[in-house]
């Protein structure tokens, strides 16, 4: 088993994610919001990476989420809060879902990758059992922020290194570097997130709860996956 890590969708072209499973992450909030709708009990969430794409989903009832620049899009029925997703979630529905970066990264990842799953905080300890299982090569994507590198996807990113370190090999220095930033802060990961860009820009738009959530490890056993362009529960 080999572990790879993508700092952003910009960069995955020069990763070969044939054969191999891509974990897409976007800690702040998309993946975070997967998570926990689908661990709520959403139906499905089908990614998609323009606005546009929603039209057809809409028009079957789905409901209409997304952001952009961290804003709910005018006209959808939900932003970008888990808190929103759970609520939606709890009515068992299915959902349409476009945002800045991480529903592109999953778009991107789908191209040629053999697996997608969905990676946050809030279900971190079954992505690990889960890959330890499967015994494949994995890619983790970070959807980063406009083609950037972001704190809170490589913290992530290193967390599941630092997990899998003693059964897979370290490709990367993106990987191995990821893994020692996170052990040297993971003693506080709430309060090193502080300084984040994304998290300047989550507490401008009073979204503060939202972060905190995002950064709570295992409040949900479940693993979203892409099939057939929907994600759904493993
Ligand atoms: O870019 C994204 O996918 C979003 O998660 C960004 S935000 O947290 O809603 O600002």
């Amino acid at each position: 088993m080999r572990i790879e890590v993508c700092h952003s969708p910009e960069l995955i072209h020069l990763f070969d994610l044939s054969g191999k499973i891509a974990v897409v992450t976007d800690i702040l909030r998309a993946t975070s919001c997967m998570v926990a709708g689908i661990g709520s009990g959403a139906e499905q969430i089908v990614p998609v990476a323009q606005k546009e794409e929603v039209n057809p989903y809409k028009e079957k009832g789905f409901v209409t989420a997304g952001e952009r620049g961290g804003e709910k899009i005018e006209g959808f029925d939900i932003g970008n809060s888990p808190f929103e997703h759970m609520e939606i979630a709890q009515k068992g529905k299915s959902v349409v879902m476009t945002t800045t970066n991480g529903t592109v990264a999953i778009t991107k990842s789908a191209v040629e990758a053999k697996q997608v799953i969905i990676g946050a905080f809030l279900n971190i300890s079954s992505v690990v059992q889960y890959l330890k299982e499967s015994g494949k090569d994995i890619v983790i994507v970070c959807s980063g922020w406009k083609g950037m590198f972001s704190m809170e996807d490589t913290l992530f990113a290193g967390a599941l290194v630092d997990r899998l370190e003693s059964v897979a090999e370290i490709v990367d220095d993106a990987a191995l570097s990821s893994m020692s930033l996170y052990r040297a802060v993971s003693g506080d990961l709430l309060g090193y997130m502080q300084n984040a860009s994304h998290a300047k820009r989550l507490s401008g738009l009073k979204a503060v709860k939202d972060l905190e959530y995002c950064m709570t490890k295992d409040e949900f056993d479940v693993i979203p996956v892409l099939k057939d362009g929907a994600l759904v529960k493993m």
